[in-house]
């Protein structure tokens, strides 16, 4: 980063060789000096019309004496860094008070207090430089909230009118000579977006840049901002400004804000800070925790290596100050992490998108242009019904939704907005990102000032020259946004692979070197167009776009692809069952090409696997241009199936008749729930127990389902359907298994499991079974369920007294969130047993990554039917010594096998989905990461849990 200041690179020296130090609290101070509505006057607004006391800012003009012996204090107590006296300094706050007009003043004139006092003990030991940072708090006002719980698309403030307020305050602070600005206390995201697009802005116009630190407030226990964002959310959405920190201050004080800093600093390749509370506010509003008590908690982070700059908020006082300075003193400060680069988008969580990721789905039906049922209920004003559009969308399995207000008759910034707003007050909908869609810049840009997230702006293009992409390419940057490309320029739509090549590679050059745009922000649509229209030039049409998917994804890997994939079908339509095998035949050949994204209609896509094989064939002739006469076949085939779901009738006698394990798996696999039940009764007669219809052809069908799912032949939202199938036929069994164990009259509780999947991931399914299998052999099963962050977990095994805890897990973060639980275990002196399972993990990983940090006993265990022997070996006073020896001679001979590189690690599941491969784990020699005996069971990623409630 170019900083234009002097005292910028002083700065970043020092940062670069120890943990910088930032004051304490401004308010506690000046209520020390007990000064009252006449001292806050002064003599310059003695006449104020307002009462003024209170508001602390003023001081800086009114008793400017005292704010600097404030910061002196604080320089004295070893802060590097103090903060002006400007936290509520914006036209915003400083109505309260009528003071609207003094916001440049009272800037200018804290800038320069804060100045005299850093500069002077600078000049008394220049060996050890000061520095100033301009406080910009969050105003009191929510951009992205609604202040009236009846109106929830009323909003208090506007982007726009933060963006002013920041400025002038900007202008103050800088003109008064600070080093740094600090936007702090974020609560709301939009809020703090504001004050960067006002901070890059003044940048630009006066051609200056100053080091920016950013810092998040994290109000609830469940580690949200105010305004509903993870951790992460929250950092995607203000990752494009160039910050030289982010970090979380005030809230809840230092011990609660342990595993926010610690993800913070995980996933933040900028430097990280962490100022907080001096404990939460008592009954008195008062702060009690101690500077050593501060200092401790504050020192056990600067050791774990996540901070670079550590000071006090709300309560804190030199004293704390100094504790916090001496703590840190001799820690090496954190080294910036390095996250991957990544397409990483939020609403209220983040939506990271990788070569591991599935298919991400762009919710189509929120398009008053694309779905006449969206537009009739937007032009009546039928918001809330409009809403549950979005909604059933994204439980149909959109991971985004698009979201069009083009129409004539509208007007679409209004209702744009309007919309959003809503959109951000629904927690079901606002937790994915949201696509702004709009052929007008006018009405994109209004989109981006009305959300808190990191979305996606569709689309910008050539089509008006250089310039204009320029612009508004710059403007998305600074709004925070990736952005679609579409395949257009100077002269038109492109229409075959070498022109929708030639213009995505020139914008690829000027967004990333021109703009700076990062270039996982990137997103290339090079037109879906449709296909089958009877012109001939159009018939290469589909193929045009995958072939362009493909080279584009070897021009400029980091970038991603999307398309309108209903575009595709236009020529049908009115015919679902042609509209929908085409979709769904263009989109498997799509994303084995690489596409990343595409706009649908979630919900409502076809299985490719279950076109019909004459059906398929027509329609890949037409879409992969395969004969000259494609378009007449599909045609005539398509009068021959209008209305008519035959075909459809036909399959259902057929499956009907076949022997029972094939119906199951066929059920399972259609998501078909309405027989599950007498089939599974059937299966009653000819299986031994219950338990082993279970484990034979329910699970046999769910690994059929795995592998079409890894073939990328089923998607999601399919998935979903025969999980719940699954679910269904497990409910059914499940008295009988409990009559089973009556009958073996073995019915004491012989130990307590506490299991939960890890943070982060939601595969359930797999854990459910083990539990069903664990209970009824009569152990006591505690599910916390999915997403469970180490601490819930560890502080439910205390409280539930647990024998064992078991971790669960699908997907391959969960590995680094496992071995996570396991150092947290350690260091929280845990002795039970850790069971390590689900299809990401393996025995050689558990070896060599997670066994290592526990010094209790950690098993991998390889399936649902080998918990019960590894649960009672474990549970077990005579087999534990031995069970326990046994494994961990096994796992220190794997270690050293692949030390010595005799074994290899599997063909991980991200470079399996990036060859587009099912991973066939039945074949590996060394190890089988399966919870349940299934060979490829990668299924139910993230999005599916919250569907099924067990
Ligand atoms: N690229 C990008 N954005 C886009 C498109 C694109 N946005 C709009 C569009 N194309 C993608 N969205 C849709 C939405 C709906 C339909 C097609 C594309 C559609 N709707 C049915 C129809 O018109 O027949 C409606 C049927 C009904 O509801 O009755 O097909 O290419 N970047």
């Amino acid at each position: 980063m170019n900083y234009t200041t002097p005292r910028a690179a002083q700065l970043l020296d020092l940062l670069s060789r120890r943990i910088v130090v930032i004051d304490g609290a401004m308010g506690t101070m000046i209520q020390g000096y007990g000064l009252d509505e006449a001292a806050f006057r002064g003599s310059e607004f003695a006449d104020h019309p307002r009462d003024l006391k209170g508001n602390n800012d003023l001081l800086s003009l009114t008793q400017p004496h005292i704010i600097e012996e404030i910061h002196r204090r604080f320089l004295d107590a070893g802060a590097d860094i103090i903060e002006t006296n400007t936290f509520n300094s914006q036209a915003i706050s400083m109505a309260d008070y009528g003071f609207e007009e003094h916001v440049y003043r009272l800037n200018l004139e804290a800038a320069r207090v804060a100045r005299r006092a850093a500069d002077s003990a600078t000049a008394a030991d220049p060996s050890r430089p000061r520095f100033v940072a301009g406080s910009i708090g969050p105003t009191n006002r929510t951009a992205s909230m609604s202040p009236d719980v009846n109106n929830p698309a009323f909003r208090a403030v506007t982007f726009d009118q933060i963006v002013a307020a920041y400025y002038e305050q900007i202008r103050g602070l800088v003109d008064g000579g600070v080093d740094i600005l600090l936007p702090e206390t974020t609560f709301d995201t939009l809020n703090l977006k504001a004050a960067l697009f006002a901070i890059e802005t003044f940048f630009a116009d006066r051609a200056v840049r100053l080091p920016v630190m950013i810092s998040v407030t994290i109000t609830d226990a469940s580690g949200r901002t105010l305004s509903g964002q993870t951790v992460e959310a929250f950092w995607n959405s203000v990752s494009h400004a160039s910050v030289l920190s982010v970090g979380i201050n005030c809230a809840l004080g230092a011990r609660e804000m342990r595993p926010y800093v610690e993800e913070l600093s995980a996933i933040a390749p900028v430097l990280t800070s962490c100022y907080p509370n001096a404990g939460l506010p008592n009954a008195l509003g008062e702060y009690d925790d101690t500077p050593e008590s501060m200092a401790v908690v504050v020192r056990e982070f600067a050791s774990s290596g996540w901070l670079n700059v550590v000071g006090g908020c709300c309560g804190t006082r030199p004293e704390h100050i100094r504790a916090i300075a001496d703590a840190v003193a001799g820690i090496p400060p954190r080294v910036v992490a390095r996250p991957e680069p990544h397409l990483r988008l939020s609403g209220f969580e983040a939506l990271t998108i990788t070569p591991e990721s599935n298919f991400i789905m762009v919710g189509e039906r929120t398009n008053v242009t694309g779905s006449p049922k969206f537009a009739q209920l937007i032009k009546a004003g039928e918001l809330d019904a409009a809403l549950s559009i979005a909604k059933q969308q994204i439980e149909g399995g959109a991971n985004i939704i698009d979201i069009n207000m083009d129409e004539g008759m509208l007007e679409s910034e209004k209702v744009m907005t309007e919309f959003l707003n809503l959109v951000g007050s629904e927690p079901d909908i606002a937790r994915v990102p949201v696509m702004i869609d709009s052929s007008r810049w006018s009405v994109l840009e209004t989109g981006l000032k009305s959300i808190q997230g990191k979305s996606v702006v569709n689309s910008i293009s050539l089509k008006e020259g250089e310039d204009k992409f320029r612009e508004q390419a710059r403007l998305v940057r600074r709004y925070g946004a990736a952005v679609i490309v579409m395949a257009f320029d100077e002269s038109g739509q492109a229409d075959t692979v070498a022109r929708k090549i030639e213009i995505c590679s020139r914008a690829y050059r000027i967004l990333t070197e021109e703009i700076g745009f990062d270039p996982t922000d990137i997103i290339f649509d090079p037109n879906v167009l449709t296909v089958a229209t009877g012109m001939e030039e159009h018939n290469d049409y589909g193929v045009a776009f995958i072939e362009a998917v493909r080279k584009l994804k070897e021009l400029f890997p980091l970038t991603s692809s999307s398309g309108g994939i209903s575009n595709v079908s236009f020529s049908f339509r009115g015919n679902k069952t042609v509209r929908e095998a085409m979709h769904a035949a263009f989109l498997y050949h799509a994303i084995q090409a690489g596409l990343t994204m595409g706009i649908v209609n979630a919900g409502q896509l076809a299985i490719y696997e279950e076109i019909p094989a004459d059906l398929l064939e027509m329609v890949e002739d037409v879409l992969l241009n395969r004969r000259s006469d494609a378009t007449e076949r599909l045609l005539s085939y398509a009068d021959s199936v209008k209305g008519t779901g035959r075909t459809a009738e036909k399959a259902e006698e057929v499956w009907r008749s076949a022997p029972v394990a094939e119906r199951l798996s066929h059920a399972l696999v259609k998501g078909q729930a309405d027989y599950v039940e007498s089939d599974v009764d059937e299966a009653r007669t000819i299986y031994p127990s219950a338990l082993s219809i279970i484990e034979g052809p329910l699970m046999d069908g769910m690994n059929v389902v795995g592998n079409l799912f890894g073939a990328g032949k089923m998607f999601l939202p399919q998935v979903v359907k025969s999980a719940r199938v699954m679910k269904k036929a497990v409910a059914h069994l499940l008295p009988f298994m409990e009559a089973e164990k009556k009958e073996s009259g073995d019915l004491s509780a012989r130990g307590k499991i506490v299991m939960a999947t890890v943070k982060g991931d939601v595969h359930d399914i797999g854990k459910n079974i083990v539990g069903v299998v664990l209970g009824c052999n009569s152990y006591d099963v505690v599910d916390l369920g999915v997403m469970v962050a180490a601490d819930k977990i560890l502080d439910a095994a205390i409280a539930e007294k647990a024998d064992v805890i078991g971790l669960s897990g699908l997907i391959t973060p969960s590995l680094d969130e496992m071995v996570h639980v396991a150092r947290e275990m350690e260091r929280r002196n845990f002795k039970v047993p850790l069971l390590i399972g689900g299809a990401t993990t393996s025995r050689l990983h558990t070896a060599i990554k997670i066994a290592p940090r526990y010094s209790g006993i950690t098993v991998h265990v390889l399936d649902a039917s080998r918990a019960v022997g590894v649960v009672s070996s474990l549970l077990s006073d005579d087999k534990r010594g031995e069970f326990a020896e046994r494994t961990r001679a096994d796992f220190e001979r794997l270690r050293t096998q692949y030390a010595a590189r005799e074994v290899q690690p599997l063909l991980s599941i991200e470079e399996a989905r990036a060859r587009r491969l099912s991973i066939d784990w039945s074949t590996s020699p060394l190890d089988r990461p399966a919870t349940l005996g299934v060979s490829s069971f990668e299924v139910p990623l993230d999005r599916i849990e919250p569907f099924i409630d067990w």
